[in-house]
């Protein structure tokens, strides 16, 4: 409550401040709240946002209302550029909160003076939003990379080549969505300096980037995501040290693994090999009809992989395996693009 009830001019000023600035971290909170709701299905967050916006309706006092007409506001209605430019939920996300932020730094400072209770809902307020800012953004994140993954059928995986970088911008200028950093060979340092040319190819052409095994390279080139075999280390641990904003995918090629995987909570799984493979000499094929009984009741994206080319395709369709993963196929292409072209098409035919 206030802590007087007199009222002069430079109170009336003060009100202002704090009226304006309550209206602007509710508008602001409302944006966040629909976002974590609509955007995102974020229950928990739409809760703890609302509960926010209702103790700040609460402490939105008559006086405070009663300031807005009293002086003149010469600036009301100016937007900046910035506003006019937002294109990205990501980018709303964080001008949003940015504006929460600002709104009850504002009235924590203000409000200090005469209303020392409001000052320490808004200070407490302010911390919380910094931490559900970065939150929010980390589930937008991980939300496109599953949409990516759902709705992409070619998962391409790299090999060592000196002209990698050219062939990944033509697969990604095919149409390709889905990039994997695979490479056995060289030193780390050379690897994360590949790894962030080809993580900033994959933003550009808004595709995913994971990297194969390694999730100090993931971590250190910020990839979208991080690709585990069964000897790599275990998804649980992978999961704690990435966090939610990444996607994690695992190799798997009989029922216990897979089952682990989806109980560990993998977004996607690579099965095979399909096919001999020279790309994986030691590891031997399990072919179309296995891959049908394992996943069979898989409710996660799956990608076929192994020995897979072009003309593998349609059979591989016509068994129901809509979505592969391929290595030699692309990397060892004369014509990358007109590959990857042709591949896609194949892959979104309806037979
Ligand atoms: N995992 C199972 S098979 C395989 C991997 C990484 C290699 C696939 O390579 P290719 O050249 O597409 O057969
Ligand atoms: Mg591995």
């Amino acid at each position: 409550m206030l802590n007087s009830n007199t009222t002069n001019a430079d109170d009336l000023r003060i009100y202002q401040i704090i009226d304006a600035n309550l209206d602007r971290a509710r508008e602001g909170l409302r944006v966040l709240e629909d976002w974590a709701r609509f955007g995102l299905g974020q229950e928990k967050y739409v809760e703890r946002i609302k509960n926010f916006r209702q103790i700040l309706g609460k402490n939105h006092l008559e006086v405070y209302k009663k300031s807005r007409n009293h002086i003149e506001d010469k600036c009301k209605g100016l937007t900046h550029q910035e506003q006019i430019n937002r294109k990205t939920s990501e980018q709303i996300i964080s001008s949003n909160s940015g504006r929460v932020q600002e709104a009850l730094r504002v009235i924590e400072e203000f409000s200090r003076l005469n209303n020392n209770e409001l000052a320490k809902i808004a200070s407490r307020i302010r911390y919380e939003i910094y931490t559900i800012e970065i939150d929010l953004l980390n589930l937008s994140k991980f939300k496109k990379s599953e949409e990516i993954l759902k709705e992409n059928h070619l998962y391409v995986i790299t090999d060592q080549k000196d002209n990698l970088l050219e062939i990944i911008e033509e697969i990604l200028i095919a149409g390709v969505r889905i990039i994997q950093y695979r490479f056995k060979t060289g030193t780390d340092k050379d690897h994360l300096q590949e790894a962030i040319q080809i993580k900033n190819l994959c933003k550009r052409y808004n595709s995913l980037f994971i990297v194969n095994d390694r999730l100090d390279i993931a971590l250190a080139s910020n990839a979208d995501g991080i690709h585990l075999g069964q000897d790599d280390l275990d998804l649980k641990t992978a999961r704690k040290l990435v966090g939610h904003s990444k996607i994690i995918g695992v190799s798997a090629n009989n029922e216990i693994d897979i089952s682990n995987a989806i109980k560990e909570g993998c977004d996607y799984i690579g099965i095979g090999p399909v096919f001999e493979t020279a790309t994986k000499k030691n590891k031997k094929p399990i072919g179309i009809e296995r891959i049908k009984t394992l996943t069979k009741d898989l409710n996660i994206p799956w990608f076929a992989i192994g020995g897979i080319k072009t003309n593998s395709i349609s059979y591989l369709k016509s068994n129901g395996i809509k979505k592969v993963a391929l290595v030699s196929q692309l990397m060892n292409s004369e014509d990358p693009k007109e590959d990857a072209i042709m591949i896609l098409k194949e892959l979104s035919n309806e037979n």
